[in-house]
């Protein structure tokens, strides 16, 4: 058929046409559906559908169940609660798979068509509450819990001392990123994602941790050594995720790492060019959105391309999280579950490299 000349990433760059006609098979499927909506509603079920094109299409891109399970199991605590029935987000994720698969040429487009059935008969069986993004949330009295309530009552003041009390207790900074402010910033995603939270409120409690982790930096790196070895360190192109990725550049620089730290979304040709300026031993990147991991891949194969002289590629992230074999598909050297396993796994290929020659430098 001559209209399907998209590829995957096309169709994820620009799932709008294809959204469109996804709802337009939703309406075919559901008779009397459509005149319940008024202007927003469309809008926001035209989003819906883009949103159900590209994650399905990653999922396909992806090869893999564990991607496809865990955008069920976020749709359903996003869902739950509001008058959408497990069938109706059933059909949703069918016509948006056919509308896909209508764009896509073969494989694909099969593929994809396959997975809308797929996803379909699993959401109907999976518990907003066993997934990743239900459950309860800390438990009041934690430190977790009392840290978070000041953020959402916009009191910046009271988290530091939240801060401050743990300090005071012999609490270490590294403890303080991983067991405070990493649960906290989950919390606050869980909160966001039912609905007991604001935009707003979000933006306020992440910007306030950003806040005391760089009040704290001067502590976490004050015994730090220099070793001569160099990071980078960058979230993907995209990805405006990135206090994962900030926590990682920290704990290599508080182990005497010299480190360069990048932040959001780092067009990949920028951090390939700043790999061939910097010529570091290891390069750490991070993608928060699944869709984003299309640009590690393609910095990763750039990076191969170089040689064995290129430095130890290391990523991570919620994708990397949530697919375990990931981080070998993407053609990474490794990965880590947090920042602390970051620096133990990324100081020993580093050093294996050391001991196999050594790295490119000038
Ligand atoms: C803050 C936040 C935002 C902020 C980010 C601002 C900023 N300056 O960083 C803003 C508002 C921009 C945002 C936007 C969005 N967000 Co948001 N966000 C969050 C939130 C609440 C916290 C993120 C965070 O700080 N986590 C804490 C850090 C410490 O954890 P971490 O990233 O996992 O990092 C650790 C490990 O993964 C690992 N690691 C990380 N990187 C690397 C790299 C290497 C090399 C290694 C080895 C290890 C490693 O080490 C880290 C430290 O231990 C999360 C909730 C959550 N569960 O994380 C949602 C969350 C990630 N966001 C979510 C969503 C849906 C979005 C949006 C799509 C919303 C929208 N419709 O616009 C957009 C996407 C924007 C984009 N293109 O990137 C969802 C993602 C669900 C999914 N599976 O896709 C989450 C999970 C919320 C939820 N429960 O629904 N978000």
């Amino acid at each position: 058929m001559e209209n399907r000349r998209e590829t995957p990433d096309d169709l994820i760059d620009q799932p709008e046409a294809a959204a469109l006609r996804a709802l337009g098979l939703y309406f075919d499927l559901r008779p009397g559906e459509e005149s319940r909506y008024d202007e927003r509603g469309l809008r926001l079920a035209r989003e819906d559908m883009a949103h159900h094109v590209k994650r399905l299409v990653q999922a396909e891109l992806a090869g893999e169940d564990a991607a496809l399970r865990d955008y069920l199991s976020w749709l359903k605590v996003l869902f739950r609660g509001l008058s959408i029935s497990d069938d109706q987000v059933a059909d949703s994720l069918r016509c948006a798979a056919r509308a896909a698969a209508e764009s896509l040429r073969e494989p694909a487009a099969s593929d994809v068509l396959g997975l809308g059935d797929r996803a379909a008969d699993l959401y109907a069986r999976l518990d907003a509450e066993a997934g990743r993004y239900g459950g309860p949330g800390p438990a009041p009295g934690t430190t977790v819990h009392a840290y978070v309530r000041t953020l959402v009552d916009g009191r910046r003041d009271l988290a530091r001392k939240v801060v401050d009390a743990e300090l005071d207790r012999g609490v270490s900074v590294r403890d303080l990123y991983l067991d405070l402010f990493q649960p906290a910033q989950r919390e606050i995603g869980r909160l966001w994602h039912t609905r007991e939270i604001s935009v707003a409120q979000e933006h306020f409690a992440t910007a306030a941790t950003q806040y005391l982790m760089s009040e704290l930096y001067p502590r976490l790196v004050s015994q730090s050594r220099p070793n001569g070895r160099v990071l980078v360190a960058a979230a993907a192109q995209g990805e405006l995720h990135e206090i994962g990725i900030r926590m990682v550049a920290d704990f290599f620089q508080a182990e005497g790492w010299d480190t360069r730290y990048f932040g959001a979304n780092l067009p990949a040709d920028s951090l390939l060019s700043e790999v061939d300026r910097l010529k570091p031993d290891l390069v750490a990147v991070s993608a928060t959105v699944p869709e984003n991991v299309r640009w590690i891949s393609r910095f990763v194969e750039s990076l191969r391309s170089r040689g064995p002289r290129r430095p130890v590629v290391l990523v991570g992230g919620l994708p990397f999280l949530v697919s375990e074999g990931l981080w070998r598909q993407v053609g990474a050297d490794a990965t880590g579950s947090d920042c602390r396993e970051a620096v133990d796994v990324g100081t020993r290929l580093a050093a294996e490299r050391e001991g196999r020659g050594g790295r490119d430098r000038p």
